[in-house]
């Protein structure tokens, strides 16, 4: 048990991977399932606030690049949770967890999308602050995690880009469009930046995951990144940052910026935000009417292992089990890519 302890530290020491089939401490293995699920969860729910705008995009193009955007969220998703799986987690365990609010998802996708220049300031704001803090992930401890996060990342700056595509488009358009920009910019700055996580010292868990460098900077650390790399661009938008004590300190080299309303973010983490009940609604109603995709996988992947076993009866069984994994998987995805359509109907009847 030392040594395989030992063998843990010295490859976290010299900065190699984690890979699943190596031993790790309990903790380690335990902080990674909820990281990469909380992860994965957040992207699937993630798809709720834009794709309710699908069906109203205000042209072909729009839609299109919607389209492409909620579809590759769902893709993060299930590379998410396949990494989950490496270390042991059941995914339709996640799933209920989940759906039965035991496990969390991102705070940011609890809030409403009014307009079409939400779904610009998603993709500048939340996909930009997505970026800051997944792009550091890519050099993660854990090797299924790093490298999932290295497609999600090339996936997230073309996200980001459309989104701020759309938001010049729109500044250069009437004054009414403008407002309309400006006034999604006010509504999601700030729960933007409660994206990060809470202020360092009120942090339970980067201690602990920046020695085992699952996280490589602090909430905080990301959190400035973000606001530095985002005030330049507001002033090329030319939008107002909704924080009147936001100004760069030379001393410091980085942009002050005003209080955040932590007990916001403690209320939305815990259930109490705008749309936490129909954001998981809409979730268990999509996971129930996908049951029957998930039988039909499954029985058809019986059917195809007693097709290429038909004498191996114990063989067959395992090979059904095996497959049915796999079916599971797929149904899922089928599940979750109809996520959008029920999303966008609930959200549009609501
Ligand atoms: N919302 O000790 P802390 C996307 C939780 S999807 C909810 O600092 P940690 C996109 C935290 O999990 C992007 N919960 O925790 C998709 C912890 O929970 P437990 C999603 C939050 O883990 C579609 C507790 O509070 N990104 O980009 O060291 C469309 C204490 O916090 C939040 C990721 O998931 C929050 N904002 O650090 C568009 C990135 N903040 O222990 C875009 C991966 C904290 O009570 N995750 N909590 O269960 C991480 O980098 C880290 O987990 C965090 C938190 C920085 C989020």
């Amino acid at each position: 048990m030392a040594d395989l302890q030992r063998h843990f530290d010295r490859t976290i020491e010299q900065d190699r991977r984690v890979e699943p089939r190596d031993w790790m401490p309990d903790g380690y293995r335990a902080t990674m399932v909820r990281q990469i699920a909380q992860h994965a969860h957040s992207e699937i729910i993630g798809m709720q606030p834009e794709g309710e705008w699908i069906t109203r995009a205000p042209t072909l193009r729009r839609k299109a690049i919607l389209l492409a955007k909620v579809q590759d969220e769902a893709g993060h998703g299930l590379y998410l949770y396949s990494a989950a799986e490496t270390l042991g987690a059941d995914r339709s365990e996640l799933t209920a967890m989940l759906i039965e609010g035991r496990q969390k998802y991102s705070s940011i996708f609890n809030y409403p999308t009014l307009g079409y220049a939400d779904v610009g300031v998603i993709g500048w704001l939340v996909d930009g602050a997505a970026i800051c803090n997944q792009v550091p992930l890519c050099r993660s401890s854990y090797g299924p995690y790093a490298r999932a996060m290295i497609r999600i990342c090339k996936e997230e700056s073309f996200h980001q880009r459309q989104g701020y595509e759309l938001l010049l488009t729109m500044m250069k358009g009437t004054p009414a469009q403008r407002d309309m920009v400006q006034d999604a910019v006010n509504r999601w700055w700030w729960p933007s930046l409660m994206m990060f996580g809470p202020p360092d010292d009120a942090s339970p868990n980067t201690a602990r995951s920046m020695a085992w460098k699952i996280k490589r900077h602090t909430n905080d650390e990301l959190r400035q990144r973000f606001v530095d790399m985002t005030v330049p661009q507001a002033e090329v938008l030319g939008v107002t940052l909704p924080d009147p004590e936001l100004r760069w300190n030379p001393e410091r080299g980085h942009h002050d910026f005003g209080p955040v309303d932590w007990s916001e973010l403690k209320r939305v983490i815990s259930g109490d935000g705008p749309c936490n009940a129909r954001r998981v609604a809409v979730r268990r109603s999509a996971h129930e009417d996908g049951a029957w995709v998930r039988e039909a996988a499954v029985a058809h992947a019986r059917k195809t292992a007693r097709r290429t076993a038909p004498d191996a009866e114990t063989t067959s069984a395992d090979a059904g089990a095996t497959v049915m994994d796999v079916g599971t998987t797929n149904a899922d995805a089928g599940a979750t890519s109809a996520d959008a359509g029920t999303a966008a109907g609930a959200e549009a009847r609501a």
